[in-house]
């Protein structure tokens, strides 16, 4: 699926998504899962043709011929991580459920709210009038929260000139993708003077220790992404010092049952947490916009408007009414594909009967 503009990060250009999606045929229900996995293993190891062959060669395989939702993740656990491909199964499955039961996402997981708010992640630029026109269209839309992509090169101008522009009352943050090292830290300091919400996984992924060495000689609070893959990786970043803040995203963790584990260990630490997104489809969309309704996402997620993504979704479309995204009300993700977008975008299929 094209995206509506390149969106680029300090480990690449995306321009557009191989969506990988998992149907779940139930004799009650069906379900879909989107798998966050991108094209290349550049954010995670994980990428889409690879989660395709462990879904269809490992993980449908160890599904026992009739189980819940809740049971997924232990009959998957023999198989090591590929928590992306995990979870596209387990929420098809879930969602299968959820629309047998005639109950949605928001009120399986415990959603405290109706809508939530938006905040919106915006790609490293050509040039700094180009950001300042991208945020400034963002803002007139009504995101009430701008993150930035930055890295080596692209971090304290950027900041520095959206501050100046649209002043100190914007609630703004950064994102690394883990492109820098403990020794910038001096470097990374200089951003302190911009009141920034968070700096999102400045260092490597795997680098808990160094994360809890920087975390100190910053101001800003370290939120980490990448570095988060389990409710274990949550605990240990807490108990080391590695972050204040969590980007909790389902697709990387495994899950929207992981992924509230994860908002339960957090809230019970004080520890902020908020949704992050993978350029999601409506389907994944809808999920996550039901899980940042829950009561310790206490700050604004990469939930954005369908138009920030794609022309045309497979889904009708989210849009934001004033910076905000309504939780789907109806049974399981409460959004179906358009039969006629879906077909007009898919590539390949493939069906497996258990
Ligand atoms: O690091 O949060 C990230 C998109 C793809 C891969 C990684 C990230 C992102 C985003 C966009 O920042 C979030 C979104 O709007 O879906
Ligand atoms: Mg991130």
């Amino acid at each position: 699926m094209p995206l509506v503009a390149p969106f680029r990060t300090s480990f690449g250009t995306e321009t557009a998504r191989d969506v990988l999606l998992v149907r779940v045929v139930t004799p009650d229900a069906e379900g879909w899962g989107e798998c966050v996995a991108m094209s290349e293993p550049l954010y995670s190891p994980e990428y889409v043709d690879g989660a395709a062959e462990v879904i269809r060669r490992f993980l449908l395989p160890a599904l026992p011929g009739s189980l819940g939702a809740n049971d997924v993740a232990r009959a998957l656990e023999p198989i090591k991580g590929h928590r992306m491909a995990k979870a596209a199964l387990e929420t098809a499955i879930l969602d299968a459920q959820l629309r047998a039961a005639g109950e949605s996402f928001g009120q399986f997981l415990g959603a405290a709210r109706t809508r939530v708010p938006c905040g919106v992640s915006v790609g490293i630029m050509d040039s700094v009038p180009q950001l300042l026109d991208a945020v400034a269209g963002y803002l007139d839309e009504g995101y009430v929260r701008i993150k930035l992509k930055i890295e080596p090169g692209w971090d304290v101008e950027p900041v520095r000139a959206v501050r100046e522009r649209f002043g100190d009352d914007v609630l703004l943050q950064v994102d690394a993708n883990a492109a820098y090292a403990l020794t910038d830290a001096r470097h990374l300091a200089r951003l302190d003077p911009f009141d920034l919400l968070l700096i999102e996984q400045p260092l490597a992924n795997d680098d808990l220790v160094q994360h809890a060495a920087l975390a100190p000689r910053l101001k800003t609070p370290i939120c980490l992404d990448e570095s988060i893959e389990s409710a274990e990786h949550a605990a240990a970043a807490i108990a080391l010092g590695s972050c204040s803040i969590v980007n909790i995203k389902p697709g990387r963790i495994g899950g929207y049952l992981e992924a509230r584990r994860i908002h339960d260990l957090c809230r019970a630490n004080g520890v902020a947490v908020w949704c992050g997104g993978m350029l999601e489809t409506g389907l994944g969309r809808a999920a996550n916009v039901a899980l940042a309704a829950l009561p310790g996402f206490t700050l604004p997620g990469d939930t954005s408007g369908s138009r920030r993504y794609y022309a045309t979704d497979v889904t009708e479309p989210f849009e934001l009414v004033d910076g905000h995204l309504e939780v789907p009300a109806g049974p399981g993700l409460g959004v179906e594909p358009i039969p006629s977008v879906l077909d007009e975008v898919t590539t390949a299929t493939e069906w497996i009967t258990l």
